[in-house]
């Protein structure tokens, strides 16, 4: 990965999307850079979260924020992120996907989650989530083992989805 290059974000039927990440072995400037840059990207989209298969890399790691645009940024950087609890309760959010852009779908995922993961030092941390936080954290694992929002729909909404995207994608180009 090279420096200072803005990353675009890849849409579906992108074959990376749907591919399991690898871990990360080492925290290191590298990934550091990744992450910056992963966070730059999300907030131009704008988005609430990013995971490195979205901008093409194949490595587990995840970036967050879920401040309003009149507080100041609250980046969160994970690496090797793992949900290590979830809770019996669920709940149903619309989601929608930086990578399925114009789609929006109700999701039922577990309502809370603890999350292990590495911080931007490498260093073992865990988050307590519930909410939009929990929802989001979810979403972007999910990134990371090829999984989109649409794999939790009925067969019918998830196609509904796919082929509006075609069909956008044909009249686009
Ligand atoms: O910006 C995003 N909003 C969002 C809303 C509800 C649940 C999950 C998300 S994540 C999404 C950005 C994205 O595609 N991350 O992978
Ligand atoms: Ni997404």
């Amino acid at each position: 990965m090279n420096g200072t290059e803005t990353l675009l974000i890849l849409e579906v039927p992108a074959p990376i999307l749907k591919a399991k990440a690898e871990r990360v072995a080492a925290v290191d400037d590298g990934v550091r850079d990744l992450m910056e840059r992963m966070l730059a990207a999300m907030y131009a989209a704008p988005g609430i979260g990013l995971a490195a298969p979205q901008v093409g890399v194949g490595r587990r790691v995840v970036v967050v924020d879920l401040a309003k645009e009149d507080e100041p940024p609250a980046p969160i950087r994970l690496v090797n992120p793992e949900v290590v609890w979830r809770s019996d309760e669920e709940s149903i959010g619309e989601e929608g996907c930086l990578s399925l852009p114009g789609q929006y779908a109700d999701v039922r995922r577990p309502e809370s989650v603890r999350v292990a993961y590495l911080d931007e030092h490498g260093s073992p941390r865990e988050i307590a989530a519930g909410g939009l936080l929990a929802r989001c954290l979810q979403h972007e694992i999910d990134h990371l083992d090829g999984i989109l929002f649409t794999d939790h729909l009925s067969a019918l909404k998830r196609n509904m989805i796919l082929r509006k995207l075609a069909k956008r994608r044909r009249d686009r180009d």
